[in-house]
């Protein structure tokens, strides 16, 4: 990745947003916005004084002896004292993450339904800051682990700062929030040696899960392709919470929010994603770093579920349960709007980390539902900031909003804001800052009947726990289906306490009896005989993968190795670069060596050659998405003395890349899958089988063949 030296020009896009609402967040950013390469810089201290030596403390000193250093030196002292307080806690889940800013356009106005501008005025180019992160990991895990990914989105709007936080899976593991600390304590390293990192497979994590049967539909998402996505670009983002919007005529609607990639949901496989941990820990954020600096703006597709006041209990399921979803069948989503990511961060710890979200920041025409998991979330954030962030976390430019702030909220620790006046109460006799009317645009609060017990408990539709995890594990394909039956199995084998394997391998049987039995015979548990309960046979749609992809697929930022050594085929090569990068593809040239490498024919003397951009050692098959190999026989004899070469190829092969070869590659290529049975022409004409692409001879077409190949296989995976 390369760093973009002075970020994302912040005056450059001040001039041409000048005075639009997206304008007025960046104009608000670069108020604390300050440039380290700005060549006038001189180094100082924290109070502005300019220093001339930053590396040696101040000591009694001679050229030939080294005396006591001296504690005078308070630049020494400041220096060392604000690095010893540098780390803020992290958060207590979602600690990983990337974010970047970008815009919301609605395409189709929400008027009917709600008085909020964000969602109702169709010429507004709403700012946001989105960020992703994984659950369970601390700060420093890795990205591709299995693991639910956060989704939070926060829209400087006219009317103040809203808050979706949200998940890529749109259920949740439990239903009231009183019950969040047990999860997390499960699911997080266990508290006598805090192992495991980031990661579920483990004794407390699945004690939890069969212990809690309101859990059920939700790990079986967790188990499913959604929680090893291949991008935070290539996977949709749930509100998850049943939220509420009120019209201009008072009249409210129960709504769930939906986002959906433009460029499809992808996963990795397993093999792939556990390796990628250790090969490229930071490959998630890397990939949205450089998508956005490449120009290739990620962007999701808005969608919201509605049903009308009054309608609420016409489903089997409690419209208030985030355990539950809206089957699409029962309450279609209506495509209403884009999010588009386009700026990334200048700076990762004043914007991603130090960004705050809050489910209880709603505009007007925008409000809660009695969801029994919002509403504990709504106290819990604001809670946590305090922690993280302190008093006035609300001043901090990533999360102060574009519109006017005022009350009567103080001082506290760092206090940024300097406001004038006299008093600082209402009423006052000056009548200054009132509390706003409607017309004025105040939040009114829904005016709700409300009548009951006060008691700790459910109501009856939240104690079914079992229809929907049948309804999703149907709706899975194939291989989805054997994806999560082995992502089971990897994970119970890593539980060691046989009550935790044993119990689970029942609690399958209460989805489906296939599954309960091939998971229990690989993990050891007991081979379930008869299900649980019958599987009700349903399915719903747009919940299997398969049917979320791009109409047009595409394969913009895919990134595809190259494999070269000395004597490779130019013309095959300079041939698959071009015809990569017309297609918006990023070509990488994995070279047996980074110095430059020569095209048969081309004499190291000429001084020219390729220089690859990384060796065949220094990266792996598993931070490409397809891999292609030239011919030239030197070069692909060199390959086939290669092991590492022959593992690239066989290592994506496995991991149901495309691969590509033309000319004396084919040949390696069929070797290096090694598959009895695989027909890999060596006639002139294109072949295609089993995702891999081969032309003996080098034609327009086999170029343009393997980019379709590639599009093919990232279609699913
Ligand atoms: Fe939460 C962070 C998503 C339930 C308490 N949560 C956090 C983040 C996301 C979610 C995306 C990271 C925000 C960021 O990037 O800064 N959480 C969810 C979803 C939930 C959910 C989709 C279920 C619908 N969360 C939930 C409950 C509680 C919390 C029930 C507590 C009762 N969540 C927190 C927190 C965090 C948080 C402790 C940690 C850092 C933060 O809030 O800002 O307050």
């Amino acid at each position: 990745m390369a760093p973009s030296v002075v970020s994302s020009g912040l005056e450059k896009l001040q001039e041409t947003l000048d005075g639009s609402l997206e304008g007025r967040k960046v104009a608000d950013l670069s108020k604390d916005t300050k440039n380290y390469h700005d060549p006038k810089n001189r180094i100082t201290t924290d109070y502005g004084v300019k220093q001339e030596n930053t590396d040696d403390w101040l000591k009694v000193a001679t050229e030939d002896k080294t005396g006591p250093m001296l504690l005078e030196d308070h630049a020494a002292r400041e220096k060392i004292n604000r690095f010893d307080h540098e780390r803020i806690p992290e958060r207590v889940v979602h600690a990983r993450g990337a974010g970047a800013f970008g815009t919301f356009k609605m395409h189709k106005s929400l008027a009917e339904y709600t008085s909020a501008g964000v969602l109702s005025d169709t010429s507004r180019n709403t700012p946001l800051f989105l960020r992703f992160s994984t659950v369970l990991g601390s700060r420093g895990s890795a990205d591709t682990v299995r693991d639910v990914r956060g989704f939070a989105v926060k829209f400087y709007t006219d009317e103040g700062n809203w808050d979706i936080v949200g998940n890529n899976i749109p259920v949740f593991f439990i239903q009231d929030a009183l019950k969040f600390p047990d999860l997390i304590h499960a699911g997080k390293p266990e508290p006598d040696k805090e192992v495991p990192q980031a990661q579920s497979a483990h004794n407390n994590f699945w004690d939890f899960q069969y212990l809690h049967t309101e859990a059920t539909h939700m790990f079986m998402w967790q188990q499913s392709d959604r929680a090893i996505p291949r991008s935070y670009r290539m996977m949709q983002g749930f509100g998850v919470n049943t939220y509420t919007l009120t019209n201009d005529k008072g009249e409210r609607f129960f709504v769930k929010f939906h986002f959906v990639p433009q460029l499809g949901v992808h996963s990795f496989v397993w093999d792939e994603a556990l390796k990628l941990a250790g090969q490229d820990p930071d490959f998630h954020r890397k990939d949205l770093y450089e998508a956005i600096d490449n120009g290739c703006f990620p962007k999701w597709d808005f969608g919201v579920q509605i049903i009308p006041e009054g309608k609420e209990n016409d489903f089997e399921f409690d419209i208030l349960d985030a355990t539950k979803i809206w089957p699409e069948e029962l309450v279609p989503v209506q495509m209403v709007g884009e999010l588009e990511l386009n700026r990334n961060v200048d700076e990762y710890f004043t914007q991603t980390e130090q960004v705050a979200f809050c489910t209880g920041h709603m505009v007007p025409g925008i409000g809660f539902s009695d969801d029994p998991l919002l509403i504990g979330r709504n106290f819990s954030y604001n809670d946590t900031q305090l922690t993280r962030l302190g008093t006035n976390w609300q001043e901090l430019p990533v999360n102060r909003p574009v519109c006017p702030v005022m009350n009567n909220n103080r001082d506290g620790k760092l206090r940024h804001t300097i406001t004038k006046g006299s008093v600082n109460y209402w009423p006052n006799r000056f009548e200054a800052t009132p509390p706003a009317k409607k017309e004025e645009g105040a939040y009114i609060d829904y005016p709700e009947k409300v009548e009951g017990m006060k008691q700790r408990l459910r109501s009856k539709k939240f104690r079914e726990h079992f229809n929907q995890a049948q309804l999703f594990y149907n709706s899975m394909s194939p291989p989805e289906k054997a994806h999560m039956a082995f992502a089971l199995s990897f994970e119970l084998d890593h539980c060691d306490d046989p009550w935790v394997y044993e119990k689970m391998s029942e609690r399958l049987a209460d989805i489906d009896l296939g599954l309960a039995q091939s998971v229990a015979e690989m993990v050891g548990g007991p081979i379930p005989q008869k299900a649980g309960r019958p599987n009700h046979g349903k399915t719903s749609m747009r919940l299997s993968q398969t049917e979320l992809q791009p109409k047009n697929p595409t394969i913009e930022t895919r990134r595809v190795a190259i494999i070269i050594a000395d004597g490779y085929d130019a013309g095959a090569y300079n041939g698959i670069v071009s015809a990569l990068k017309a297609a918006k593809a990023i070509p990488y040239t994995i070279g047996t060596r980074r110095s430059p490498i020569f095209a048969a024919g081309e004499s190291k003397e000429s001084g020219k050659g390729v220089k690859p951009d990384h060796h065949l050692e220094g990266m792996r098959s598993t931070m490409f998405d397809s891999v292609f190999v030239p011919g030239g026989a030197d070069s692909v004899a060199t390959l086939r003395k290669n092991g590492r070469a022959l593992h690239w190829v066989r290592e994506g092969f496995s991991h149901l890349k495309a691969i590509g070869a033309v000319g004396e590659a084919v040949e390696f290529v069929r070797d290096a899958c090694s598959l009895p049975g695989m027909d890999f022409s060596t006639s002139s004409d294109v072949v295609d089988s089993f995702g891999v692409v081969t032309a003996a001879k080098l034609k327009p077409e086999s170029l343009r063949e393997t980019v379709k190949m590639v599009k093919g296989a990232t279609d699913f995976v």
